[in-house]
């Protein structure tokens, strides 16, 4: 990628997060893409009961009374500005730029080019995009769709933002066409915490709702996720539970500026005072150490319980409710603490420490995210999360539990809809209740499984509903070869990405509407609905004016399709131009959905059921909570190595880069930087601003990243952290998670060269 080395400058990891100067940093990228006006009347719609659900995170919304005017973050303010952008991508910049010179521009460059206004047609053997007619563009894919020898050489990719209706009208699409080939960002995201949590409890989401946090749990656990970046709107909820007198224990291998003091841009307190310490204890864990951690503080749990029986462990909710307690007990005992040591890299003090304040609080949660899901062990590693829980019943009451902490908008909503390569038998009879066809039952391609086989040329139609496919993946070098492979490439997107350049022999880009646009269907006003990281689902309405007359809903484009491809018997048309219509079936076909229309029409929505939490019902193999023996294990890393992981910066969301500041970590003006332990440079013998090279070393064969500046950061000995998505080639497509088959790209052994000049 031709992501030039800017010239980075580091000035250290801050203490302190938001602030004045975030919003002012804020205010003028709104002012630069939008216009002042337009750009102000957009945030005050956003999360509010009547406005639009905002595209960033997944993080919750507070009870309707209790919202601020101003119920937006930072870099949910920087998305909201993303997509209003005034500036335009059209057919006479397609004319301008062939391929092979967007294939030469980096990512922000590309997605700062503004929106895609008109359906665009690369023919074979063409050098550029060219302008085709929606109809056009819908029949060439419902006819290459057809065509096709087996409906499992089509891959229908989704990215979290898609709506609840999207979502759902475009699983059906797939499984009526004959696939179960639904690869989607959550399969790079918190497929490793569904696997464990749905293993353990019985349901593959998290179990705590806001109020647990703001009102209730007496410890908050933050484990490998960093809020002041990628859920800012969470440090509102913490300072209010500190204000309570709860604790929060912060595990990470980097000291995030959300765990310091946070000044709350929202309460005059916020702007004039010190702000609020948020973390009591910072645990600076290795790289892949969380499991260690969590296995020995179990084991601190059960030494504590044998030393003062009765008055540790929850044995009435244990013997009730939870199976496999015994095995597991015998297994923290037979665990040695210096192999906890080792593997955590902290001291045997910290975690017993940490043990007493988990003793000392009548109820905690733990909520995690990607330092945690994108590891070879990370599936073990939620389960001993969940044994840690189990053990203290801090499951199924107020204030306690797991809380996955989700990352697009709307990614686990795209779920609850059908978008899985594996959906249960329940789901898929009721499926075909409903419409009346029998929806194919052999489980489909993730998406490492849908780039292999791509790769080995068993594909010929790709088609994504958002996201970008060749950045966010693993193996760039080899997913973008995978990509060409293909007949036909299909994106619907909102602006120009990498993606699009990595074209099949006959490629598609269809530009759709996004979240904060208004959506009229047949001379009606449309809403969508999304649900949040707390299970809450609620209604989104676009209030802007649609970027271009051309851009259809994502609704629209694939019920328009389902049309083309099979007539309408199934009523595509009725549900495209009517999106009760869809909602009416989601009621019949996705539990919980009952009253759909009416509930949703509430103010703040409606929260779907979670039996563990509700009723500590657990619909797990046996009916009961599960404790597992997890064998603690993490990465080995070959002297001299050093393991890898991968973060977001503050200013960027995925692979959308909005500028080159990290402001929390003190990096500016540049992205190419490798964070390195001073005791480690001084081993390899690098000094701060040395120009490396990033080798990883899997079997197959050697990746190399080249050109980072070396940056001296308090990570923990024999780490090192980079950005994401540039170090994605490092990652080889083969190193997945067990279970869950997330690459593994929060854990990438590397040695660190001196740079060499491009090959
Ligand atoms: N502004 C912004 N918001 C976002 C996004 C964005 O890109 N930008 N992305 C959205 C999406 S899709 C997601 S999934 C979430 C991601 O939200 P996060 O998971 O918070 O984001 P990451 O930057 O991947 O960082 C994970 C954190 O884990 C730490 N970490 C890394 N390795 C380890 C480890 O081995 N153990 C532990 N304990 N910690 C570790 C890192 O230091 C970092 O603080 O955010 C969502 N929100
Ligand atoms: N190394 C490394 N790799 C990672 C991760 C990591 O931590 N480290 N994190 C992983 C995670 S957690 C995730 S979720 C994935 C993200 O993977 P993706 O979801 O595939 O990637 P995004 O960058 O979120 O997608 C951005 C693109 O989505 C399109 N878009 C934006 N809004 C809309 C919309 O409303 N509708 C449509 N149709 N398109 C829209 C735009 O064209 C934009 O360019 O990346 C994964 N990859
Ligand atoms: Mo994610």
């Amino acid at each position: 990628m031709a992501d030039r080395p800017g010239e980075p400058r580091a000035t250290g990891p801050k203490q302190a997060s938001v602030g004045v100067h975030g919003i002012t940093e804020t205010l003028t990228y709104v002012q630069a893409e939008t216009g002042t006006v337009r750009g102000v009347r957009t945030l005050l719609a956003l999360n509010q009961v009547d406005g639009f659900d905002c595209p960033s995170c997944a993080w919750g919304d507070p009870e309707p009374g209790h919202r601020k005017h101003a119920e937006f973050c930072e870099n949910g303010a920087k998305a909201v500005a993303w997509e209003a952008t005034r500036k335009r991508v059209d057919a006479s910049f397609f004319a301008q730029h062939t391929i092979a010179d967007l294939r030469g521009r980096d990512g922000h460059w590309l997605e700062a080019q503004g929106r895609l206004s008109e359906p665009m047609h690369l023919p074979p053997g063409g050098d550029r995009y060219l302008p085709i007619a929606w109809d056009d563009a819908l029949r060439l894919v419902a006819d290459r769709l057809r065509a096709l020898p087996d409906p499992n050489r089509a891959v229908f990719y989704t990215s979290g933002r898609t709506s609840n209706e999207a979502a759902f009208v475009y699983q059906l699409l797939a499984r009526r066409l004959g696939t179960n080939n639904l690869p989607d960002c959550s399969n790079m995201c918190h497929e490793s915490s569904g696997a464990a949590l749905t293993e353990t409890i019985g349901v593959g989401k998290g179990t705590v709702s806001l109020q647990d946090i703001t009102d209730h749990a007496q410890l908050i656990m933050i484990v490998g996720q960093n809020p002041g970046t990628c859920h800012p709107r969470m440090l509102t909820a913490l300072e209010q539970a500190k204000r309570r007198g709860a604790k929060i224990i912060a595990v990470n291998p980097l000291p995030e500026a959300g765990f310091g003091r946070f000044r709350n841009p929202q309460t005059l307190r916020g702007l004039a005072g010190p702000g609020t310490q948020l973390a009591d204890r910072y645990l600076p864990v290795r790289v892949n150490g969380d499991l260690a951690l969590f296995a020995g503080l179990n084991k601190a749990l059960l030494a504590a319980e044998e030393t003062a029986p009765g008055t540790v462990l929850d044995h009435d909710f244990i013997d009730r409710y939870c199976d496999g307690f015994e095995q597991a007990a015998a297994a923290w005992q037979a665990l040695d603490w210096e192999r906890v040591q080792e593997l955590t890299g902290l001291g045997r003090r910290a975690v017993e420490y940490t043990a007493a304040d988990v003793m000392a609080a009548d109820s905690v949660v733990v909520c995690w995210a990607m330092g945690l899901t994108q590891h070879h062990n990370a599936v073990p590693t939620i389960r001993e999360i969940v044994n840690f829980l189990l053990l203290r019943g801090n499951i199924g009451r107020p204030g306690a539990g797991p809380a996955p902490i989700r990352g697009h908008s709307n990614v686990q909503g795209d779920r609850t809809m059908g978008i899985w390569e594996k959906m249960p038998d329940s789901f898929l009879d009721a499926l075909r209740a409903e419409f009346g066809f029998d929806p194919p039952r052999d489980h489909g391609w993730d998406t490492v499984e849908s780039i292999r086989a791509m790769r080995d040329g068993k594909v010929d139609v790709f088609f994504a509903l958002g996201g970008n496919f060749a950045a966010a993946t693993p193996d760039t070098t080899v997913t973008e070869k995978a990509l060409a492979n293909c007949a036909l490439t299909v994106h619907v997107a909102t602006k120009l990405n990498r993606s699009h350049l990595c074209h099949g022999a006959e490629a598609l880009l269809l530009p759709c509407l996004g979240r904060t646009e208004r959506d009229i269907q047949a001379g009606v006003e449309q809403f969508v609905t999304v649900e949040d990281s707390m299970a809450m689902v609620h209604a989104s309405h676009g209030r802007l004016a649609p970027g271009s007359p051309q851009l259809r809903s994502e609704v629209s484009i694939v019920t328009a399709l389902g049309r083309e491809l099979f007539g309408d018997a199934m009523g595509w048309e009725r549900m495209g131009r009517d999106y009760r219509v869809i909602r009416r079936h989601i009621e019949h076909v996705v539990p919980g959905f009952h009253a759909f229309e009416e509930r949703v029409a509430q103010p703040g929505g409606f929260m779907l059921p979670r039996g563990p939490r509700d009723s500590r019902t657990f619909p797990t193999a046996t009916g009961k909570a599960r404790f597992t023996v997890n064998a603690v294990t993490a990465v080995r890393v070959p002297d001299g190595h050093l393991l890898l992981t991968t973060v977001r910066s503050h200013d960027q969301f995925n692979t959308t880069v909005y500028g080159l500041d990290d402001r929390y970590r003190g990096i500016e003006g540049g992205r190419r930087v490798v964070f390195l332990n001073e005791d480690d440079m001084k081993t390899l013998a690098v000094s701060a601003g040395d120009l490396v090279d990033l080798v990883s070393h899997y079997p197959d064969r050697e990746r190399r990243a080249r050109d980072f500046r070396v940056v001296p950061y308090p990570v923990p000995r024999g780490c090192a952290a980079t950005y994401f998505p540039e170090a994605n080639l490092l990652v080889p497509l083969d190193s997945t998670a067990e279970t869950s088959n997330t690459p593994t790209t929060k854990s990438v052994v590397i040695s660190v060269q001196p740079a060499t000049a491009p090959g």
